[in-house]
């Protein structure tokens, strides 16, 4: 049978994509939303208990960057953890009942492919186009959310390429088309990467802080100060968002840590880890999904990318309950 506990390559995860749709008919739909650059096939489990309504969603996807592996691998933990969980653990029945998860198992498909054959370092897509003999853009810096301003370049050598122009890659076209035909649906969009063990959130196209679209906000458009990124004792009306947001992923990450006390560290993107523009997660939030999230994994930089398998169980163990605070959270916010 299938191996979780180790990285597995495309052919593996795409068969497995297919007998896992094939043995679980009443608990999940597949449906190929797009084909990369270089013509594989980008299909998306829709898992969740059949309903004659559009059930609310949440989006998962895994491996926009080539080379963090645990991050394909913690999508196909989730989906088997929720096949095998549905109808004995409450919380993963009420949320499959309730929504459906579509999962992305691998994003960045070509990229994945090359890390395996060719440089395990990959991150980038593998695109060509004429007047550069450097190949691929950076998808988490392909979507259009303040699009190549900062943190990133228009060098097409460098591993933060831009692209041409945002959604320049077939692979960001695709998911940004999908989620923008069932945007009425998708109530979060969560993204997984590694490493660094960070749960951001946007901002990270700006310094500016997320809160002036929540309907919470009665006030001008004044700032929060970034003092109030860990404490909320004294928390005005223009920070209600950045409040939720921010206890949301202190909630979760507390979640995760309670397994095995791994730390997390959580916070809008740009004060966090760096400004970055056209990431996935701020295009989704702007776009009007409210629970915007990034995971950054295991682990802080001893073995980076390279994390051992050993480590691909604990790892997605702990990862689990993170993704499974939000969720509830979002079920309960509906
Ligand atoms: O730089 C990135 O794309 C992510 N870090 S990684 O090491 N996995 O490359 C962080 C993404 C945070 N979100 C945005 N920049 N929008
Ligand atoms: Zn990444
Ligand atoms: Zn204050």
């Amino acid at each position: 049978s299938y191996n979780y506990m180790k990285y597995n390559s495309w052919d593996k995860v795409e068969a497995w994509i297919s007998s896992m749709a094939a043995s679980n008919p009443s608990l999940m739909t597949t449906e190929v939303i797009g084909q990369t650059f270089e013509g594989r096939s980008m299909t998306v489990m829709k898992i969740g208990k059949q309903s004659s309504s559009t059930k609310p969603a949440i989006f998962l996807d895994c491996g926009i960057h080539a080379r963090e592996w645990i991050s394909p691998a913690f999508c196909q933990w989730f989906v088997k953890e929720a096949m095998e969980t549905y109808g004995s653990d409450a919380q993963m029945t009420s949320l499959l009942d309730q929504m459906d998860v579509i999962v992305l198992p691998v994003f960045n498909i070509d990229g994945y492919v090359y890390t395996w054959t060719n440089n395990r370092m990959w991150r980038k897509t593998r695109s060509r186009r004429s007047g550069s003999s450097c190949i691929g853009a950076d998808p988490n810096r392909n979507f259009d959310a303040g699009w190549c301003t900062t943190g990133a370049s228009s060098n097409p050598c460098s591993d933060t390429y831009c692209g041409a122009k945002a959604e320049s890659e077939v692979e960001v076209k695709a998911v940004a088309d999908y989620i923008r035909k069932h945007l009425s649906t998708i109530k979060a969009y969560l993204t997984v990467h590694s490493y660094s063990q960070l749960l951001l959130f946007p901002y990270s196209y700006t310094y500016q802080l997320a809160e002036h679209h929540s309907e919470l906000v009665g006030a001008p458009a004044a700032r929060c100060s970034p003092s109030h990124f860990h404490t909320f004792t004294h928390i005005t009306p223009p920070c209600y968002l950045l409040w939720q947001h921010q206890a949301l992923a202190e909630g979760a990450s507390k979640a995760l840590r309670s397994l095995y006390g791994t730390q997390y560290t959580s916070g809008p993107g740009a004060v966090t880890i760096y400004p970055a523009a056209g990431g996935s997660d701020d295009w989704a939030y702007d776009l009007g999904v409210k629970y915007s999230y990034t995971f950054e994994l295991r682990d802080t930089g001893r073995y980076g990318f390279l994390l051992p398998e050993s480590q691909i169980k604990p790892t997605c163990e702990e990862t689990m309950l993170a993704v499974k605070y939000i969720a509830a959270h979002v079920q309960k916010n509906l």
